[in-house]
């Protein structure tokens, strides 16, 4: 990739989660200095340290690097800067009532008005974190607000400002943020046009996909759009196993076949949908639209259904056995990371412990400590090779790469509850083997 000249001297990234850290080691990379922000100091010091606190293929090497380099620096208060890029979350409000859970953009807003002091005239603000449609709006007032002696761009509204805004949505996967964040298109949602262009600025220094231009509204649905698409589309693979299940079909082979067809593509059911993406900005756009937003709305609840479902599956086949010992593999909400928040096959655990009343081992070789929650249940974390000759019972919560090792005489005789498909790929290494009971069966 050729390297631009960059226009800023100085970016600042707001937040160092999954997304400002890889996206501030990245910029650092390309030879720019960049001052990360956190409010946590366990994050600001693993950073200074060339350290990280999440785990991302080949983010420490990287952050080592660019830490040595004198390239990135991580601090918990803002310093001025020629651009601020802000990554931070946007969870639920928590305890509401309502169905519908409503966007908490406070951490935005407290990002807004931590950089608002240290702003001055040609900066540019970008708001990466996935947010409701007008957030970007709201940033601009938040802003307005707290510097009253600067010109903030407002949407269809032609006029000089001091300060750029533009929403500039992460699409990153974790587990593959370094070679995205550099490959991906990216969506740039300018107030104005001349806050696109600097936006576009900011990106081409790192970016080899597509940048291309729309405004904030249109930039802000399309990421909800993207998520809320994958989202619909796991609860149609999901239903469809809801319905096999009822009608005593296995749906690993439905779906395998319905794939065959040149204009299908059924992605994969599973125990539900976890992280803090697919679960979550669906509700954006149902808070934005409830009324519309029905197809959106269903999709969520079918999605949300599975946990529950699953650990019922696992209760009933319990009553086959007198003490039965129960075997999860897999915690984390997807397979081969370590991240336990928002996983559906968490939730099926903490079910399970509550109503087994038998010995529940889990395997998550990502982690060495189950969290607390789990240990004062009584459920314990072991190996593979652990855990699978003494289980009546294994439940396929995860379909981690190290599982697709197990050889199938490890599963005779077990009734095997395979929530993720691993069974027709572990058939595939030893077919001549097939003498466990599955759901379907
Ligand atoms: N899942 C299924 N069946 C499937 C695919 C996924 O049950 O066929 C489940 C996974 O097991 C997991 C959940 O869905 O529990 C979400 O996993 P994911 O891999 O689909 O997505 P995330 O949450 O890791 O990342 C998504 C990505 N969005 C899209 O692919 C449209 C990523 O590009 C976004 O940047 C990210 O959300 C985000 O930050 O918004």
């Amino acid at each position: 990739m050729q390297r631009r000249k960059s226009p800023f001297n100085r970016i600042s990234v707001i937040g160092l989660g999954y997304i400002g850290l890889p996206t501030a080691t990245v910029i650092a990379s390309r030879g720019i200095d960049v001052i990360g922000v956190d409010v946590a100091a366990p994050a600001v010091d693993a950073v200074n340290a060339g350290k990280v606190h999440i785990t991302e293929p080949g983010l420490e090497r990287l952050v080592n690097h660019v830490v040595n380099a004198g390239r990135l620096r991580a601090v918990t208060c803002p310093e001025p800067a020629d651009a601020f890029v802000i990554a931070v979350p946007t969870p639920f409000v928590e305890g509401t009532s309502s169905d519908v859970p409503a966007p908490d953009l406070s951490y935005i807003q407290a990002a807004a008005e931590s950089i608002a002091p240290v702003l001055k005239h040609g900066d540019l603000v970008i708001l990466e974190s996935t947010s409701p449609v007008g957030t970007t709006e709201k940033l601009s007032r938040w802003l307005r607000d707290a510097r009253t002696d600067l010109a903030f761009p407002v949407q269809d509204q032609p006029g000089t400002a001091d300060v750029h805004i533009a929403y500039c949505p992460e699409r990153i996967l974790p587990g593959k943020a370094l070679e995205e964040l550099i490959s991906n298109d990216r969506i740039i949602g300018g107030v104005s046009d001349a806050c696109s262009q600097a936006a576009l600025n900011l990106y081409h220094l790192f970016v080899e996909g597509d940048c291309i231009v729309t405004d904030a509204r249109t930039a802000e649905l399309s990421k909800l759009t993207e998520n809320a698409y994958r989202d619909v589309n796991i609860a149609f693979a999901n239903e469809m196993a809801f319905i096999c299940d009822e009608l005593g079909v296995d749906v690993w082979e439905l779906i395998r076949l319905a794939n065959r067809h040149p204009r299908v593509s059924i992605l994969n059911p599973g125990p539900g949908v976890g992280g803090h993406c697919i679960a979550v900005d669906p509700w954006f756009i149902v808070s934005g639209a409830p009324q519309q937003a029905k197809l959106i709305t269903q999709a969520r609840k079918v999605n949300d259904a599975r946990p529950a479902y699953v650990a019922e599956q696992v209760l009933l086949a319990a009553q086959n056995y007198t003490d039965p010992v129960i075997a999860c593999l897999g915690l984390a909400f997807k397979p081969d990371i370590d991240d336990l928040r928002e996983s559906p096959a968490m939730e099926v655990v903490k079910e399970l412990s509550e109503h087994a009343g038998s010995q529940l081992l889990t395997v998550e070789p990502n982690i060495t400590k189950l969290p607390a929650e789990l240990e004062l249940k009584g459920v314990s974390l072991s190996s593979l090779d652990e855990a699978l000759p003494c289980a009546d019972i294994v439940v396929v919560l995860v379909d981690h790469s190290s599982f697709l090792a197990i050889d199938s005489n490890q599963l005779a005789g077990k009734t095997v509850i395979d929530t993720r498909g691993l069974l027709p790929r572990l058939k595939k290494q030893a077919a001549s083997v097939d003498n466990y009971t599955t759901i379907a069966d």
